[in-house]
């Protein structure tokens, strides 16, 4: 097919929920003048003759947004992106020191304080590597710069699999030999060395923030598996402790070995993509079945250990990785064994499937599969190979309004609305001290808005029909 995807897995959400509330009348428009200060290159426009259009890029163009920089004291930054077509369009306004807007209030709350946010990012799958590599050097570097650099909306995750997964051409493990408890017989293939390894360093060499990379098995090799297959209802043979449990611990250590032989050093690893799914007969795709007590002693006894006693003992050990309807009980279960929790960092609950998620394709351009059964994922980028172009869906400025605006650290704080509106909001504060409100507005009608942060005072603005907008100021 002539449409091929980039199916970033991604979109890690550290955000929580935000409010989304019924609607409500809003007050006077009231509109101040902004300035457009943006030296960045625009979008070329293109409709599939979906709701909204994608920006075009190719070998010798893509559209690209200044670096970063916070707006003067006393002034804000606003990045507007609609379906009407605007892009991440960067405008200027001043703060005032007075409200004098009647609509909607939004104030912040910084004492009120919620997560951290680690990040967002993608996933480097097989697929995704083939796509990118099949575009000429100049346009994969565009893709890249696109997602990773200055220039573009600044990931800082890469999500590896641990050998082949369902965005792979064929099914592989790192040691398909069979009985090979020794692992005598792991090694990267080409997939590894040839297509995602080269694209993750060329990635990190265009970013300018660090990235983390975190590592996911699908399936182990079929012989430590109860089934013998790579789909279907199957777990390791055995009990914890024992030698298939070692064996596919080692493995993890392996894994992390031979990529840093490649020079690449990895922030975390989850102990299994989805351990539920392979507790379901007939589950379609590559996955290794766990309960939260298997989980919880195959940690205790066999992969805490094995990374504790690896050159990788600083690793993050990530669990769960999997549906957020399984929270709290598989926390509960794991976390209870003191054994299993002392190895742990954290949950694994960063979002990380499908961009567009499995309710149905929403891009501008409908990916196309070569492999069945067909997923319904859109992507934040498309690459069509037979045109060395690749179009970035309205999917990839959305997430760029949160992933180019909160680095890693910013801790998302309390957003107070003065009445109930159907608009969905967050704020965070920035390590640097600076403030980010998103606002999105789903809606048919332009919604006046003023932002108040008590130590600043008013930014006063309209949140347009179908509209994300980003915001930014210095606090002090
Ligand atoms: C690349 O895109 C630019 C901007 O749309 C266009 O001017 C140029 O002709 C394109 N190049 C090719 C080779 O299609
Ligand atoms: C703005 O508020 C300050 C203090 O609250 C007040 O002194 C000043 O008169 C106000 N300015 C205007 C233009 O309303
Ligand atoms: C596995 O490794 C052994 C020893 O290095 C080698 O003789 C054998 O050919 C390998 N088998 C496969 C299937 O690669
Ligand atoms: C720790 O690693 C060493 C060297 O790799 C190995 O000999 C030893 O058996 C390991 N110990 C445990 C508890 O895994
Ligand atoms: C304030 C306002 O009009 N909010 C709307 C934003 O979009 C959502 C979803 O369409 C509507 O439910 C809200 O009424």
């Amino acid at each position: 097919s002539s449409h091929s995807s980039f199916c970033s897995q991604d979109r890690l959400q550290p955000l929580g929920r935000v409010s989304i509330m019924a609607a409500s009348l809003m007050g006077l428009l009231l509109l101040q003048a902004v300035s457009c200060v943006s030296g960045a290159r625009p979008c070329i426009p293109k409709s599939f003759g979906y709701s909204s259009v994608v920006c075009v890029c190719n070998a010798t163009y893509c559209d690209s947004l200044d670096p970063l920089a916070l707006p003067a004291p006393g002034t804000f930054s606003q990045y507007e992106s609609t379906r009407s077509g605007r892009r991440m369009e960067l405008s200027l306004g001043t703060i005032r020191a007075n409200h004098t807007g009647t609509g909607l209030l939004l104030t912040l709350q910084p004492d009120q304080k919620f997560q951290k946010v680690k990040g967002f990012g993608g996933a480097m799958t097989d697929a995704a590597a083939l796509n990118i590599l099949a575009l000429s050097p100049p346009a994969r570097n565009l893709l890249l710069k696109s997602y990773f650099s200055a220039e573009g909306i600044e990931y800082n995750i890469i999500r590896v699999p641990m050998a082949s997964c369902d965005f792979s051409i064929r099914t592989y493990t790192y040691d398909d030999t069979h009985d090979d408890f020794q692992l005598h017989n792991f090694s990267l293939p080409e997939e590894d060395i040839k297509l995602k390894i080269p694209l993750i360093h060329q990635a990190l060499e265009l970013a300018q923030h660090p990235v983390s990379l975190f590592a996911s098995p699908w399936t182990s090799p079929t012989w430590l598996k109860t089934n013998g297959a790579v789909n279907g209802k199957g777990s390791l043979k055995g009990q914890p402790g024992d030698l298939y449990h070692q064996t596919w611990a080692r493995y993890f250590v392996k894994f992390l070995d031979a990529y840093a032989e490649h020079k690449l050093q990895f922030w975390a690893v989850t102990a299994e993509n989805e351990p539920s799914a392979g507790l379901f007969s007939g589950y379609p795709f590559q996955c290794l079945g766990f309960t939260p007590e298997h989980q919880r002693d195959f940690i205790a006894r066999d992969l805490g250990p094995a990374l504790a006693n690896s050159t990788h003992h600083d690793i993050r050990l990530l669990i769960l990785d999997d549906q957020r309807l399984l929270l709290p009980h598989w926390a509960q279960v794991v976390l209870a064994d003191p054994e299993a929790a002392k190895g742990l960092c954290g949950l694994q609950v960063l979002g990380a499937e499908c961009a567009a998620g499995l309710l149905g394709p929403r891009g501008a351009v409908q990916p196309q599969h070569h492999h069945e059964p067909p997923l319904p994922c859109g992507c934040p980028i498309i690459v069509d190979i037979t045109k060395d172009v690749f179009y970035k869906q309205p999917m990839f400025y959305h997430l760029g309004h949160f992933s180019k605006f909160i680095p890693e650290g910013s801790q998302r704080v309390g957003l107070a609305a003065s009445k109930k509106n159907g608009l969905d909001t967050v704020a965070l504060t920035r390590p640097d001290g600076s403030a980010v409100v998103v606002v999105l507005n789903r809606s048919s009608k332009d919604v006046p808005l003023t932002i108040k942060d008590p130590a600043v005072g008013f930014v006063e603005t309209l949140s347009p029909a179908y509209s994300i907008h980003t915001y930014l100021w210095r606090r002090q």
